[in-house]
């Protein structure tokens, strides 16, 4: 299986995050992408290539130009306006009830004001190096694309940071830009057909449902900690099923805690079956393994042979499958459950053999 990736993942080194009133160590770490390259690496069935550039359009055709322009210059600005922390955090953020019956909202000219505009919680600092990463991860989502356009069965995109909380007009959650819904979105224009996403990760894909809520073309399938008790609280509820034209085009699945194998997988199976009902021949997963049973913020209890028969059960669909990575923070055997995923969909067997004994 070919995949991409690309060394830029590692100027995105955010320190902290925010839990509690304190800070703690950052969860998305550049590590992560390296365990994973390692383990794909040690497999031998693995080929690695480096993104190709992109440019800027297939992100301003899912995202607000003003939050994309907020993100290219945020850095500098910050310095130059005599700022010295190297994490920018929001100071405020601005609720719809902040300005309630106030008039329009008028953009700060300060970066500590302006990123109250845009960034929805206390987990996600930008850094020096976040955006030249962001925008490589969005090049390595699409790279997966275009060879998976190219007669590929199936493509591997190692992206970092991850994407799927990113809506339209607000980034957060570990996430600056969506990968998958960039993906998904050129998917539409290249093919004409419909296009599905599988979103796998433990958290609901907020940002990805935001973005193709309203569509018909889009089929937004998830499978995550039930938002009553999971980040990110207000978007992943079962009854969530679509807007307007994309009335029935979106599909929640909101798993119990302590969830086991069997019950995801009988949860998967539905998902799966809404997929096979809908049309078009290509399909984007968002790859999360923070549902992983030993993953440090999450709280299901899947095992690593789980992945492959999820993997195998996503292959038996018969689609193109660009899969790319969200989360996953247990980070020793990060690595190996991506591993396992890739070969059941490649069609290989369970290999258990490099899982560290950690
Ligand atoms: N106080 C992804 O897995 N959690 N994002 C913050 C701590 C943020 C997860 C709660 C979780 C974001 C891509
Ligand atoms: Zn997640």
């Amino acid at each position: 299986m070919r995949v991409v990736h690309s060394p830029r993942h590692r100027s995105h080194d955010p320190k902290h995050e925010l839990a509690d009133g304190e800070a703690i160590d950052a969860y998305e770490v550049p590590e992560r992408a390296e365990s994973i390259r390692r383990s794909l690496a040690a497999d031998g069935a693995f080929t690695f290539e480096e993104p190709t550039e992109h440019g800027a359009e297939p992100i301003t055709l899912v995202h607000d130009p003003a939050m994309l322009a907020f993100l290219e210059t945020a850095w500098h600005d910050w310095v130059s306006s005599g700022e010295t922390a190297d994490e920018i955090f929001p100071d405020t953020f601005v609720l719809p009830a902040l300005r309630e019956g106030m008039g329009p909202v008028r953009a700060p000219g300060t970066v500590r004001g302006a990123v109250g505009m845009w960034c929805f919680d206390t987990a996600t600092p930008m850094v020096e190096g976040t955006y030249a990463a962001a925008r490589a991860a969005v090049d390595v989502a699409l790279t997966a694309m275009d060879l998976a356009l190219g007669g590929e069965p199936s493509t591997y995109g190692l992206c970092r940071p991850p994407g799927h909380h990113a809506a339209r007009a607000m980034f957060g959650g570990y996430c600056f830009f969506n990968n998958a819904a960039i993906v998904a979105e050129q998917l539409t224009r290249q093919t004409g057909e419909p296009v599905a996403i599988l979103d796998v990760d433990y958290h609901h894909g907020n940002g990805t449902q935001q973005i193709f809520y309203g569509r018909a073309d889009v089929l937004y399938v998830s499978l995550h900690g039930d938002p009553d008790r999971a980040y990110p609280y207000f978007a992943g509820f079962a009854d969530e099923t679509g807007a307007d034209a994309g009335a029935g085009a979106n599909l929640n699945l909101p798993l119990p805690l302590g969830c086991s194998n069997e019950e995801y997988l009988a949860h998967l199976d539905r998902g799966l079956e809404a997929i096979a009902g809908f049309g078009g021949s290509t399909l984007v997963v968002s790859l999360g393994i923070d549902t992983y049973g030993r993953d440090p913020i999450c709280d299901l209890a899947l095992t690593t042979e789980v992945y492959h028969e999820v993997g195998r059960r996503v292959a038996a669909l018969g689609r193109t499958t660009v899969v790319l990575q969200e989360g996953g923070y247990f980070v020793p055997h990060l690595g190996e459950n991506v591993r396992t995923w890739l070969r059941g969909l490649d069609g290989r067997g369970l290999d258990l053999s490099a899982l560290p004994d950690v």
